[in-house]
Order: C-alpha cells, then structure tokens, then sequence
C-alpha cells in the first residue's frame, strides 16, 4: 500500500501560493525591464535621421503635422461647419424693427464722407438685389449677445469691405480705401441706423473692414426674416450682439464716435470679443 499523499494544510497552501504569485510578479517585472531596455538600446542605435534617430524624428514630425492643421488665423473669429448651425436662431432686441416696411422697394443709404460739408455728401441708394450682385460671403460663427446667451448661428452677405472698395467708402478723400498700405487715410468710424433711427450703432474702422464683417442679408441660405432684421442687418463676428444692427437705414462715416444705443446707456463702445 502507498502511503498517502501527505495533506497540506491551510496556511500551507495560501504561503505555496503566495510564493507562486511573488515569483510570477517578479518574472514580469524583469521581462519588462528588459524589453524597456531593448526598447532603449534598439531606438538609440537606430539609423539617423537629420541627426536624431529616427523613430524620434518620426514623432517629431507627427507632433508638426498636427500643429501645423491645428494653426489659425489669430485675427480671424473661429469658424465652425454649417451642419451644426443653428436651425431656430435665437431673436433678441427689436429697437427699430416695429414700423412696418416695404421691402420691395427698399434702399440702403450709404453717405460718403465730407468733412464739415461745404457741399452736401453724395449719398449711394442700395437694393438688396444691388448687394447680390456682389459675391456671397458666408459666415458661420459662434454669436454672443452680452446677455449671457451664445448660439453658433450661419449668416450670408456681402462684406463690407467689398462694397467699400467698390464704392469708395471709408477714406478722407473718397478713394479706394487701402487701410494696409494707406492707413492715414482711413476714416475712424461707420455708423450704422435703422430707418426709423431708434437703434443706432458705431464701429471702429479696422473692425467694419474686417473680411468676416458682412452687410448680411441671409441667414441659414434664406432671406432674412423681418425679426432678424429684413431685409439687411450688420453681422460683425468680433464683436458682441449689440452691435449687430439689424434693419440697416443708414451707413455713414466719420472721424469721430457716432453715437451708439447702448454706449450712451452705459456699455463699452466697442463690445469687442
Ligand atoms: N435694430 C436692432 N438691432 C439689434 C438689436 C435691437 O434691439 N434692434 N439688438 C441687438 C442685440 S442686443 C443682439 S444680441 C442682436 C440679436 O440678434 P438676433 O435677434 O438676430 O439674435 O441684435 C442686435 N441688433
Ligand atoms: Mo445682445
């Protein structure tokens, strides 16, 4: 007869596997020691790239690659796909909205500049079907009233810099405004009115020729509603809600501050973001 297998206790099988599992632990700890290692001596020694082996130019270059999309146009505000836009904008304010207008018969003004006016300023009648004569700029962008609220909202228009060039808006001597090389010759401020002149706006020039500013007739490819400022409004993505001035009478153009709804009520003059 065999004697039998002699019986373990307990505690001698938890220490049994223990030992087991400490030596197992270790056995990885030391393969990953030495993979790091290999890892190190194998990138070390690798072949040269530029100087710097190569596996670590490779990251270097993915690392350029990913900045070099990620880069923006600092003086551009952030634009975002059409997709997400909003579909119901959001209307807030409608100082000057209330008469009632013939849009079919509507015209923009647009009063050149004449210094102290010995001689009354010409004045430039527009239609909206004068600005779509112009190519479309688009604009979709993440709209902030000072109220608290955003909404990321798309818009269409002409830009104002546009219609300044083809006009000759903007400048001293009413020429071709060039506020790159002939900055002296700029006019400091537009001042922008509804019809009726309730609600009435000043922008700073460097902000009203900006490529994302646009004499905005559209919004979500539409025309746009009465509420939102039919038929024309100002949208000037660097700046906050309140001076997006909808249901535009008149643009006209000065050295100095035109008056302003909610400056003479207290808030900053140039709402910039
Ligand atoms: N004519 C006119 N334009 C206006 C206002 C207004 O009361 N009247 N409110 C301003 C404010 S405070 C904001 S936030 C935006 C709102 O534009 P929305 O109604 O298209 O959202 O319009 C701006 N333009
Ligand atoms: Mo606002």
């Amino acid at each position: 007869m065999k004697p039998n297998k002699p019986v373990l206790t307990e505690e001698q099988l938890f220490s049994r596997q223990v030992r087991r599992r400490t030596i197992i632990s270790f056995a990885i700890f030391f393969l990953l020691c030495f993979g790091g290692y290999k890892l190190y001596t194998s990138v070390i020694s690798s072949p040269k790239d530029r100087g710097i082996p190569k596996p670590f130019r490779a990251v270097l270059e993915s690392n350029s690659k990913l900045f070099a999309r990620g880069y923006e146009d600092p003086s551009l505000t952030k634009e975002f796909p059409k997709s997400i836009a909003a579909r119901k904008v959001r209307v807030n304010g409608m100082i000057g909205l209330r008469d009632a207008l013939d849009t079919s018969n509507y015209f923009i003004k647009l009063v050149r500049y004449s210094d102290a006016a010995p001689k009354p300023a010409d004045t430039i009648y527009l239609t909206v079907n004068d600005l779509r004569k112009f190519p479309k700029t688009e604009v979709v962008f993440n709209f902030k009233c000072i109220e608290g609220w955003s909404q990321i909202s798309w818009w269409g228009g002409v830009r104002f810099s546009d219609l300044a060039k083809k006009y000759k808006l903007g400048t001293k001597d009413n020429t071709e405004p060039d506020p790159i090389h002939h900055p002296e010759n700029m006019l400091s401020y537009t001042g922008l009115q509804t019809p009726d002149k309730k609600y009435y706006v000043g922008i700073d020039m460097p902000s009203m020729m900006h490529p994302q500013t646009i004499i905005c007739y559209e919004v979500n490819g539409r025309p746009l509603p009465v509420d939102q400022g039919a038929p024309v409004r100002l949208i000037i993505p660097v700046k906050y809600g309140i001076k997006h001035l909808k249901k535009i009478g008149t643009i006209f153009f000065s050295t100095t501050q035109p008056p302003d709804y909610w400056a003479d009520r207290g808030y900053d003059y140039f709402a910039g973001l």
